[in-house]
């Protein structure tokens, strides 16, 4: 056992997630604890964090004012019913949080995870179509190579094929295709070419009428899906054509929130505006579960202005745990390391410097593409033709033993490194991905 430092409990009764447990309880990678910018092993060991957890720990780890916030909020106040009564602290966090956003996208509905913003944007959507009287207006449409998390919608509205089949019918859905084309490859940034590939909503309007159709719902920057960067126009032509067919745009900002691409959001970078916006991860920089909806003013509005009485509610949705006290202490102290630490900025100073060191793969066997945007990077390998996942786990594996975790997913390796990490950290990564690569049969 590599990690032989973690001997004294049994690995048998844990279930671990999107893992092989076969080979994982025959080898583990256990990870013990956690400092800035890297993760302490089992057996000892400092690795560099190149995904800052899975995507979520992006202002680094073990920050003692989240720490601090989330003891005294425990001595506080742990928890108190997230229906029909309120703490002060969601309402603090829902301002927090719209002031980060362009108007209208002011009205916050909490989850606890990327999965539930999801479903949540999604249940949003047809309901508001029903209560605006056109209950025909229902129909879902995702995008190739989407992740929308783990749930029932999201799967259904997400496109990567692995993750569906194993479960048979899903919720109808029709699915826009991936942006991500031979001819853009080893892009820098925004591709060039592709941004055609908007109007295949046409296509689908055309086939259902737009008058079947209730939400797109896709991530401004694909993450899981092997960091598939919008080309140029791209969003903003997707956006023209929500608008004009009257049919909601929602964006999934699980990854690009929160500094991920070098602005503050997505839609920064982008440069389009949805009607629902989800967020996770980097809203409590990984420490406390936590999502968020944002919806535009007008889609809560519709909801109030529903002819119900007064003690009805209008959103028969929600969790126990929306707006968790320790949650939103844990948001608001990672808003505040967010906005003090100009981490938007920092990720923007280090994107170059990542850019460069992850282009200078370039050449290496097996790799075919090499996709970037801010501090979020993938590499394309070329799969064996019988063993398509192998040569990924084989290169992310031997990184792990190097002393750099990456992601191995499909047929790429991710990189979404820590957004205050050193110039060094970053060259590093990309020299130890060199050598592991090289060697990799
Ligand atoms: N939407 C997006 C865009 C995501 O990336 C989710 C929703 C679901 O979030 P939760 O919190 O329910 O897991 C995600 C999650 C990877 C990786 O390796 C990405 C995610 C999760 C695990 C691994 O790219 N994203």
């Amino acid at each position: 056992m590599p990690d032989s430092g973690y001997t004294s409990v049994s690995l048998d009764a844990f279930w671990v997630p999107y893992t092989s447990n076969r080979l994982f309880k025959r080898d583990p990678r256990i990870i013990v604890g956690a400092d800035g910018c890297h993760y302490i092993t089992a057996d000892g060991r400092r690795v560099y964090d190149a995904l800052s957890g899975l995507w979520c720990c992006g202002f680094g780890h073990n920050r003692p004012e989240i720490a601090a916030a989330v003891s005294r909020q425990l001595e506080t106040l742990d928890y108190s019913p997230a229906f029909q009564f309120a703490h002060p602290q969601a309402f603090e966090l829902a301002e927090r949080v719209a002031g980060l956003l362009p108007n209208p996208l002011d009205r916050v509905f909490f989850t606890n995870s990327g999965s539930e913003s999801v479903e949540t944007a999604l249940k949003i959507a047809k309901a508001y179509w029903r209560l605006r009287g056109r209950p025909e207006k229902s129909l879902l449409v995702g995008r190739v190579r989407g992740y929308h998390g783990a749930n029932f919608g999201g799967t259904s509205v997400g496109g990567i094929e692995t993750n569906r089949t194993p479960f048979g019918d899903l919720a109808v859905a029709e699915h826009l295709p991936t942006t991500l084309l031979p001819e853009n490859a080893f892009s820098r940034g925004l591709p060039p070419k592709g941004i055609e590939l908007a109007d295949e909503l046409e296509s689908i309007v055309e086939r259902h009428g737009a008058n079947r159709i209730a939400a797109v719902i896709v991530e401004p920057m694909s993450g899981s899906g092997g960091v598939v960067v919008p080309p140029a126009g791209y969003l903003k032509r997707l956006r023209e054509l929500c608008t004009a067919h009257d049919i909601l745009l929602i964006f999934d900002e699980v990854i690009t929130g929160f500094g991920r691409t070098g602005k503050p959001f997505g839609i920064d970078t982008f440069g389009a505006v949805p009607d629902l916006l989800c967020i996770a991860k980097a809203l409590t920089n990984g420490t406390v579960p936590m999502g968020a909806v944002i919806a535009d003013r007008a889609i809560y509005q519709a909801f109030l202005d529903s002819n119900l009485p007064d003690y009805v509610p209008e959103l028969t949705h929600g969790y126990t745990y929306s707006g968790h006290p320790v949650a939103c202490a844990a948001a608001l102290a990672a808003i505040d390391i967010f906005e003090r630490d100009g981490i938007a900025d920092r990720a923007a100073e280090l994107a170059p410097v990542f850019e460069d060191a992850l282009h200078a793969l370039r050449g290496t066997k097996h790799i075919t593409d090499i996709r970037n945007c801010g501090l979020a990077g993938a590499l394309q390998i070329d799969p064996l033709p019988d063993e398509p996942l192998r040569r990924p786990f084989e290169i992310g594996i031997k990184c792990w033993q190097r002393g750099v975790y990456v992601r191995w997913a499909g047929d790429t390796i991710q990189l979404g490194p820590p957004l205050v990490s050193r110039p060094a950290d970053l060259e590093d990564a990309c020299n130890i991905l060199l050598d592991v690569i090289s060697t990799v049969e």
